[in-house]
């Protein structure tokens, strides 16, 4: 019997190291979805007006489309970025989604909100604003003219530069909660920014620009409570542990020759020996682990 017990035993932690050493390989080589959560750390509102002079950088919130005739009919575009560096570099981005909390409304109709990416930086002040009109715009701002108020860096077409594309829209009615889901181009622009930190812009957030009171505000990072702050969901796949492996497939092959000759003559990914350049010695380490 004790015989028995001790053989029994023995085949337990046989099985039992088996099954470490294969989740060991398999947690090598498999790729995991990772996902990061991400509040604003920059927002504000670009406020019509021919000066520059309103801005809103530190309110607890900003607004997106048409203020009504007391507030002389003029827009309101909202200004949002989040740091990306909580995401390994090297990393696929596979699903992005935004969640804001729309906090109050000029009529509950239902407009569409979209964000268009920036494609020049701006700043957020310290103005603070309790109201759909600004305070008097502080050092830093973004305003409808200046990139950061107080320096000579001014936008080339007031109210903003940013792409013509619409990243991703959502009709927005009454107060309440609401998610932008994943598209295709919210995806580009993340993984655009993460590839080249220097070219995190952020969005533009536009709403309604021809009907009165269509203006929605959105709470933003500094709202006094923190669940109804902008909040970006981030998946993506970490950078493979084979660092020829330059998509992430676990695999070295054509993918990964692609990209490697898409960066040629560049110090871009590919570049494994660190010389500066991507050249035939790096095609030559490559090749020489080439899984096909
Ligand atoms: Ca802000
Ligand atoms: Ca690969
Ligand atoms: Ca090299």
């Amino acid at each position: 019997m004790f015989l028995e017990l001790s053989a029994m035993r023995t085949c337990a932690t046989t099985v039992s190291s088996a099954l470490v050493a294969f989740a060991t390989v398999f947690t090598v080589n498999a790729a995991f979805a990772d996902t990061a959560t991400l509040t604003s750390v920059a927002d504000n509102t670009l406020i019509e007006d021919s000066g520059g002079s309103y801005s809103a950088g530190a309110a607890g919130y900003f607004f997106a489309g048409k203020v009504g005739v007391n507030g002389g009919s003029l827009l309101r575009r909202g200004a949002l970025r989040f740091d990306l560096s909580a995401i390994p570099a090297g990393s696929t981005i596979t699903s992005v989604s935004l969640r804001m909390n729309c906090s109050a409304v000029g009529l509950t109709t239902q407009y569409p909100i979209s964000l268009k990416r920036f494609t020049k930086s701006w700043g957020e002040g310290p103005s603070v604003a309790f109201g759909g009109g600004g305070a008097p715009s502080e050092p830093n701002d973004v305003t409808w003219l200046h990139r950061f108020y107080g320096s000579t860096q001014l936008w080339t077409n007031p109210g903003g530069d940013f792409a013509t594309t619409i990243s991703a829209t959502k009709n927005v009615g009454p107060m309440g909660v609401y998610v932008w889901a994943s598209t295709a181009l919210l995806v580009a622009d993340v993984q655009g920014w993460l590839n080249t930190p220097t070219n995190n812009f952020g969005w533009c957030v536009l709403g309604n620009e021809t009907v009165d009171q269509s203006v929605k505000r959105f709470d933003s990072h500094e709202a006094s409570v923190a669940t109804v702050r902008p909040q970006l969901t981030v998946i993506f796949t970490p950078p493979s542990s084979n660092p020829y492996d330059l998509n992430n497939d676990n695999k070295v092959n054509a993918a990964d020759l692609a990209v490697l000759l898409g960066n040629w003559g560049t110090n871009g990914r590919g570049d494994f020996n660190s010389s500066g350049t991507v050249d035939a010695a790096d095609l030559a380490s490559m090749l020489s682990v080439w899984t096909g």
